[in-house]
């Protein structure tokens, strides 16, 4: 039987069976919390503030270069994305926007899609312009690269590209446009790397001169693929340099999957957010490459690091830090409403985790040296289970104590697989 997961009423039925424990746990959890100096119901309603954006393309089964198993009742086309966007958010309250993919998610009629949007709860975030795949009757072709092209027509092409989507960014309210691209080599030789990089910063000068003045421009690195020898903007030191090129709205966003493996993830963000051009995130999680896994499935304590790192900035009140959370995962084996629910929540945990850190103490422990005391301080934190801060605050928010277990109740898949014909073109799948 189908009952809608966004149902106020099907989500409280849902939580009476399970409030009476969460309440036992949290109180228990409280008292721990007051003996090391720290209230927990502050710390519920600041992660209950916490939001991530989801990628609309996330909400369709992914693939990989080899093949897409496409699941079942799928996503046909954005408004269908909006949909799923909106029972994720229904049952954990920590995911109020989307972020779009264009061209992926074009439609004719915008303004329609701002109003769904709307009534379902959902703004947008940042905007994704795609120049790294030809649309179909596309003019000229990105094989060789968009915005770093060799021929000066392509890169106009492509500059055209990332204007229109701050314009249909302004239809929806969004207030950023991220740029990655997949311009590169796959050669020794095959590109004069300065050049390049100087043609990417002349592009990016003519998108940055259009955007609103209060938009940002968040700049994507990716050490390789689809490129493989040399990527144009390939670390955080060509996206920086980008950023500060180009002015005061143009910022990095840090891909978690787009670096080498065991690099110090949480040294980049410190060292962006010292420059003051931490734009924002795409959260996921990796054990080889952008391997787009859900995040903190393989290494949640690098997250807890990372979000460590952020804290510390809100809490020494870092200027210009205001960085944007969104999701980019991929999910092969998985229901993806599933995936991006539990991933959420794991940013929710990281989150609460870094919040637990005893940082006048950690800070006396750095300046006396001391390695072993200091490291205990952050594994505290890390090894306290937040899990009844969590369920409070979705119970707060009028979401699910138990998000999974509710959609799996609610037969939501069931009943997509009913009303959405199996959606053959679905776009975003791939890459
Ligand atoms: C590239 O790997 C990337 O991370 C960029 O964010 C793209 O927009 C996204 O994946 C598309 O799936
Ligand atoms: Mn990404
Ligand atoms: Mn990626």
């Amino acid at each position: 039987k189908y009952a809608d997961p966004r149902d106020r009423a099907f989500i409280a039925d849902d939580n009476a069976r399970l409030s009476k424990d969460l309440d036992a746990d949290y109180a228990a959890l409280g008292t721990i919390l007051q003996r090391r100096g720290l209230d927990i119901d502050a710390i519920t309603n600041t992660v209950a503030s916490f939001g991530v954006a989801i990628p609309s393309w996330g909400v369709g089964t992914g693939g990989t270069r080899f093949a897409r198993f496409p699941g079942r009742g799928e996503p046909r086309h954005v408004f269908d994305k909006l949909e799923d966007c909106a029972v994720i958010h229904s049952l954990t309250g920590a995911t109020p926007t989307v972020s779009l993919h264009l061209p992926w998610d074009y439609t004719e009629d915008m303004p329609a899609l701002r109003q769904r949007a709307t009534a379902l709860g959902l703004g947008f975030d940042a905007v994704n312009s795609n120049t790294f795949q030809d649309r179909p009757g596309q003019p000229l072709s990105y094989k060789f690269g968009s915005l770093t092209h060799t021929d000066a027509a392509v890169r106009a092409q492509a500059i055209e590209h990332n204007i229109d989507c701050i314009r249909i960014g302004q239809l929806l309210g969004s207030k950023a446009l991220t740029v990655w691209i997949g311009d590169g080599a796959n050669f020794p030789g095959q590109q004069h790397l300065g050049r390049a990089f100087e043609r990417y910063l002349e592009s990016t000068a003519q998108i940055y001169a259009a955007l609103p003045a209060d938009w940002r421009m968040l700049i994507e690195h990716k050490m390789f693929e689809p490129a493989f020898y040399a990527t144009v903007i390939q670390d955080w030191g060509s996206s920086l340099m980008a950023a500060q090129t180009l002015g005061p709205k143009a910022f990095c966003l840090v891909d978690l999957g787009h670096h080498a493996p065991n690099v110090n993830i949480e040294m980049i963000v410190s060292r962006l957010v010292h420059a003051r051009r931490l734009g924002g995130f795409h959260f996921n999680d990796s054990k080889y490459g952008d391997d787009d896994l859900d995040t903190g499935c393989i290494d949640p304590y690098r997250l807890f690091l990372i979000f460590n790192e952020l804290v510390d900035a809100q809490w020494r009140k870092a200027p210009d830090f205001q960085p944007a959370h969104m999701l980019d995962q991929s999910h092969n084996v998985t229901d993806p409403i599933e995936s991006l629910m539990t991933s959420a929540i794991e940013l929710q945990r990281a989150y609460a985790q870094a919040l637990l850190v005893d940082r006048q103490a950690l800070s006396d422990y750095q300046q006396g040296n001391d390695a072993l005391m200091a490291a205990q301080t952050l594994k505290r934190a890390f090894t306290t289970d937040v899990q009844p801060i969590l369920a409070r605050a979705r119970l707060q928010k009028g979401a699910a104590i138990d998000p999974v277990g509710a959609y799996r109740r609610s037969n939501y898949r069931n009943e997509c697989a009913n009303k959405r014909p199996s959606a053959q073109n679905f776009g975003g799948g791939i890459v």
